[in-house]
């Protein structure tokens, strides 16, 4: 893509991730991005693919913060948070998603539960989007309730938003998407739990507001598209709009995270293409432009290898 420029050495910074193409962290295997934009700066956080090359399944315990101020030049940070951090989970740094209220950092994210059965949302704090982040409860905010068909990995893949008004809401979920309004303190649910009717929805919900237009991207059918709804309100009802993109390469799953960052908009995902051992389980974030048509509808992204 041209947004991909030559990337300088910064040869003071030891940990520091370059990028001149997709996909645009080369020395580690990322997934399930997920990005914010404070004080100019872009944050990117993603889980740590550490499955050995040719292994099926997830190895994940920890996830990975990136920052940028021209999309281009990756800084990596130290590891701002693990599963461990989570005292009373057990593995799996799923997918998440770091949101800024009041100058504090709130990162919600999918893990597996020590002692109830099942993926789990927990919530950590920091006061720099970079971290070292805490857990911010010492439970976690969504656990399974074991009712919806039993299903074990429903409680995935947290999205949050902040609407104008101050309220936030926590959108997650897999085969179905829910949501909840959080209170102010952004730690616990602020009444009930709804159910979203999305078609086809399988996981990785993201919100986000363009020009008075709200948006609930996600992925869906198996190996995984995304695709997007479009409301006037954070709550919906939610209009389905369409694909956003064609499979990712070799990975099964998809995962999104799309931003305003100085006057472009970017579709930021994952994908299985760095090299002979990407796949399912060694994915790949990727970056490429988001474009709106003038009816707040979103043009099919095209996805670029450059
Ligand atoms: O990375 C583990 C899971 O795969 C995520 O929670 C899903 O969104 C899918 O990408």
């Amino acid at each position: 893509a041209s947004l991909l420029l030559p990337a300088l050495a910064l040869l003071a910074a030891p940990a520091l991730a370059q990028t001149t193409g997709n996909p645009v962290i080369k020395h580690k295997y990322t997934a399930d991005p997920a990005a914010l934009v404070s004080k100019g700066t872009v944050y990117l956080y993603a889980g740590h693919d550490e499955a050995p090359a040719r292994q099926d399944g997830y190895v994940m315990h920890e996830w990975l913060c990136f920052s940028s101020q021209d999309m281009v030049t990756w800084t990596e940070h130290a590891v701002p948070l693990k599963v461990k951090d989570f005292a009373w989970a057990k593995d799996d740094a799923w997918a998440s998603q770091v949101v800024e209220r009041n100058g504090k950092f709130y990162w919600y994210a999918a893990v597996e539960h020590g002692t109830i059965p099942g993926k789990a949302i927990g919530v950590a704090v920091s006061d720099s989007p970079t971290g070292p982040f805490k857990d911010a409860r010492g439970s976690a905010i969504v656990t399974n309730d074991m009712t919806e068909s039993k299903i074990f990995w429903d409680d995935i893949d947290p999205t949050v938003f902040i609407d104008a008004k101050g309220q936030a809401y926590l959108y997650w979920g897999n085969t179905v998407c829910r949501y909840a309004k959080l209170k102010a303190n952004m730690t616990e649910l602020d009444g009930p739990i709804h159910n979203v009717s999305l078609p086809a929805f399988t996981e990785a919900p993201w919100l986000h507001e363009h020009k008075g237009w709200y948006y609930l991207s996600y992925a869906t059918g198996f190996p995984e598209k995304l695709a997007y709804a479009m409301s006037r309100s954070p709550e919906g009802p939610w209009e389905y709009k369409g694909l956003l993109n064609e499979l990712a390469g070799n990975s099964n799953t998809n995962h999104q995270a799309i931003i305003d960052f100085k006057g472009k908009s970017y579709f930021i995902y994952h994908n299985g293409g760095i090299n002979t051992d990407g796949g399912s389980f060694r994915r790949s974030v990727c970056i490429d432009y988001l474009y709106y048509n003038k009816d707040g509808t979103i043009k099919r992204v095209q996805m670029t290898s450059e």
